[in-house]
Parts: C-alpha cells; sequence; structure tokens
C-alpha cells in the first residue's frame, strides 16, 4: 500500500529521517526511494504531492491558460515524455522547430506550431510530439509559478516519467563565452545546495537537487568535434543580474573591484563554474516532485574578464543554440533506444528533396 499523503509531509519526511542513518549515500538512495514513492503511482504516472487538488472540481493553470475541465489535457500531453524550459518565448519557439526537424516530428499538412499558452500572455508553450517547449521567463518567482503548474500538468494529463530540462544562459567564471555548462549542483546566493522558501511566514529549505546520472549522461554526448567545451560544475543562482551577480555596472554599486574579484574567485575556489537565476528553484521543485531534471546553460561571456554582454548579436544566436543540441542528442538518444525516433539521419520532415522545394518556394514566391 502506498503511504497516504498528508499535508505535512515535512514532519513525515524528518521522521523517516529522524530513524537514524549511517552512510551520506544511503541517506541519499533511501531520500530518492521515499520521494519517488510518494510521487509517483504504478505505472509511472506522476503523483501529486496535494491532496487538495484530487478534491477540486476544476484545477484552472491560470498562467497556462490551461484547465483540467476545460481541456482534455490527456489526450493533449499525455504523451509528453520531455519538457524542456528556458527564459525567453522565442528561443523556446526556435528550439520547438529545431527538435521538429532533429527528431523527425512531422506535423499533419497543412498545420503549424502554435503556441499553446498564447492566451495567458506570460509563458509560450510549444509541444512536438514528446517533447514540451516552454518558456520561463527572468527569476526564480516567475519559474517557481511555471513550475507548479507544469508539475499539476503532467499530473492531470497523467504523464509517465517526464525528464525536465533547462535550456539557459549564464555568466561563466573563468571559462569562455560559448562554453556550455552541466549544472552538477545549484546553490544560492550563501553557496547552500538549497532554494529558500517563505511558507505561511515561515523559512524552510528544499533541496536543490539536481539528477547526477542525468548530467553525466548529457555530458557523455558533447563530442569532440564540438568547436566549444562542454563541462560540468557548480551553479551560483542569484536573484538579480547586477549587484546580486557582484557586476560593478548596474544602476548601484557599493562595492570595488577588488571585492567584486575576491568574490569570484572565492566562487571559483568553491567549484562554481557559472551564474545564473532559475536553478535553485527549478532544481528544488522537480526534486520535491520526483522529477528528473538538469540544467543546461551555455556563457555569455567570462565573468573574470568583465560584465557586459557585448558578444555580436549573430555569435550569441548560435552560442545558444549550443545547449539546445546537446539536449536534442539526449532526446534523439532517448527515443531511438524506445524504438520511438522515425529516423535518426538528416530528417527533413515532408521534405523530400530540400533543393526542389526551395525551387518550388521560389517559384511562388515570385508570383505573390
Ligand atoms: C540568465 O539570463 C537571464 C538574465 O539575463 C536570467 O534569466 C538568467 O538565468
Ligand atoms: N545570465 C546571467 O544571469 N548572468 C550573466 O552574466 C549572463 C546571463
Amino acid at each position: 500500500m502506498p503511504p497516504t499523503i498528508t499535508s505535512n509531509e515535512a514532519h513525515d519526511f524528518k521522521a523517516h529521517y529522524d530513524r537514524g542513518h549511517s552512510s551520506p549515500l544511503k541517506e541519499n538512495e533511501e531520500e530518492d526511494a521515499y520521494v519517488h514513492r510518494i510521487t509517483r503511482y504504478s505505472d509511472g504516472t506522476v503523483k501529486l504531492r496535494n491532496s487538495n487538488i484530487e478534491l477540486m472540481d476544476q484545477d484552472i493553470l491560470y498562467h497556462l491558460a490551461l484547465g483540467s475541465e476545460s481541456h482534455d489535457l490527456v489526450e493533449m500531453f499525455g504523451d509528453v515524455k520531455f519538457v524542456c524550459m528556458g527564459g525567453t518565448p522565442k528561443r523556446m519557439e526556435n528550439f520547438a522547430h529545431f527538435i521538429m526537424e532533429d527528431i523527425g516530428y512531422k506535423l499533419p499538412a497543412g498545420t503549424q506550431l502554435q503556441d499553446i499558452s498564447a492566451y495567458s500572455y506570460r509563458y509560450s508553450m510549444y509541444k512536438v510530439g514528446p517533447v514540451l517547449c516552454v518558456s520561463h521567463g527572468m527569476g526564480t518567482p516567475s519559474v517557481s509559478i511555471l513550475m507548479h503548474e507544469m508539475i499539476k500538468l503532467m499530473y492531470h494529463a497523467k504523464c509517465k516519467d517526464p525528464v525536465f530540462i533547462r535550456i539557459g544562459t549564464c555568466g561563466g567564471i573563468g571559462v569562455e563565452g560559448g562554453t556550455v555548462i552541466i549544472t552538477e549542483d545549484a546553490l544560492d546566493g550563501q553557496l547552500r545546495n538549497s532554494h529558500e522558501f517563505t511558507i505561511l511566514g515561515q523559512t524552510i529549505h528544499r533541496p536543490a537537487k539536481l539528477d547526477k546520472k542525468l548530467a553525466r549522461e548529457l555530458k557523455s554526448l558533447s563530442s569532440a568535434d564540438d568547436p566549444y567545451d562542454t563541462i560540468i560544475g557548480k551553479t551560483l543562482c542569484t536573484n538579480d543580474f547586477y549587484e546580486g551577480q557582484g557586476r560593478l555596472d548596474g544602476a548601484f554599486c557599493e562595492f570595488s573591484e577588488n571585492d567584486k574579484m575576491a568574490y569570484l574567485e572565492k566562487l571559483q575556489e568553491h567549484g562554481v563554474v557559472n551564474i545564473e537565476m532559475e536553478s535553485t528553484i527549478f532544481a528544488a521543485l522537480t526534486h520535491h516532485a520526483g522529477i528528473k531534471a538538469a540544467v543546461v546553460c551555455v556563457a555569455l561571456l567570462n565573468r573574470l574578464n568583465g560584465d557586459q554582454v557585448n558578444a555580436p548579436k549573430e555569435v550569441m544566436h548560435e552560442w545558444q543554440q549550443r545547449p539546445q543540441i546537446l539536449v536534442s542528442r539526449y532526446i534523439r538518444k532517448i527515443l531511438a533506444q524506445h524504438g520511438q525516433l522515425k529516423s535518426l539521419f538528416g530528417h527533413q520532415g515532408s521534405i523530400k528533396s530540400p533543393r526542389r522545394f526551395k525551387l518550388v518556394q521560389q517559384e511562388s514566391q515570385a508570383h505573390e
């Protein structure tokens, strides 16, 4: 019998923990097994840690412009295996087109990708078969709202063992612009591997744990032929881009360049290789929901050399494709393992000959 989920799982988990453990490794395994037990039904579908939801007549996912009774969420999203999130609507739209091409997913003739959450005016969402591409905005509050609704969406849609991956940008520490960084541990501003929540006026921490095996698997998919490095390291997550990341170029700055460099060097000694603004909440909420997750970012600059993001637009555009390429390799690999990849070799959607397609397009445009 699965345990009944009480409204006070913090105590539940503490009691479980207080029974005494010998090694940290064992503690980790036990914690993972416990979280898995309370977040999955036996068929792998997502179980919520909130019994209020199933008692509600309907659940409106307000910021996604979706509802459990207004939409057939099982029909719309039941096949989702990968949820890829990134900051901007445009990047996620680009990723949706990229992954569509890469996994050889065909839309029915005459249809095109649509922003499913367009009417929310908050986040954007594109679905390409088993891949959901969602924008999450900037900073932890924005991600937090989205994560609650995405996890509930997984539950309502009866998705089985979904994997969440954040594809983002960051500042590198001691790494060059264009380097791809897979997060090993997400740290908050005080270098704690957790995310701090204030709930009913109380401060609580939830571990900001990502799936280490998934991080290694992603790293293994980087190629010696990639004209850039892909590394694994610790990520600092801040609540601000300027003072919070030790920049000298905000509207305010009350520390010296020496203070800034000493701070960045301290981070480096701690194994921190990049700074961004979403990883702790993303890691804490996926971990709390028992969802396997990873964060893959590209560095837009090396913060040891400066603060301004000033690489040319085309260069930045190419850099931002790099995490997408890695994640796409992973998705292709998993789909291929499950015999769900239509073609591994340069699939062109419904285009038989790209050269002839181009000619036909040019011909049509000439008659516009
Ligand atoms: C990276 O880039 C954004 C700030 O420019 C923020 O969302 C992040 O994590
Ligand atoms: N995103 C950040 O949060 N920091 C940077 O320096 C660059 C991108």
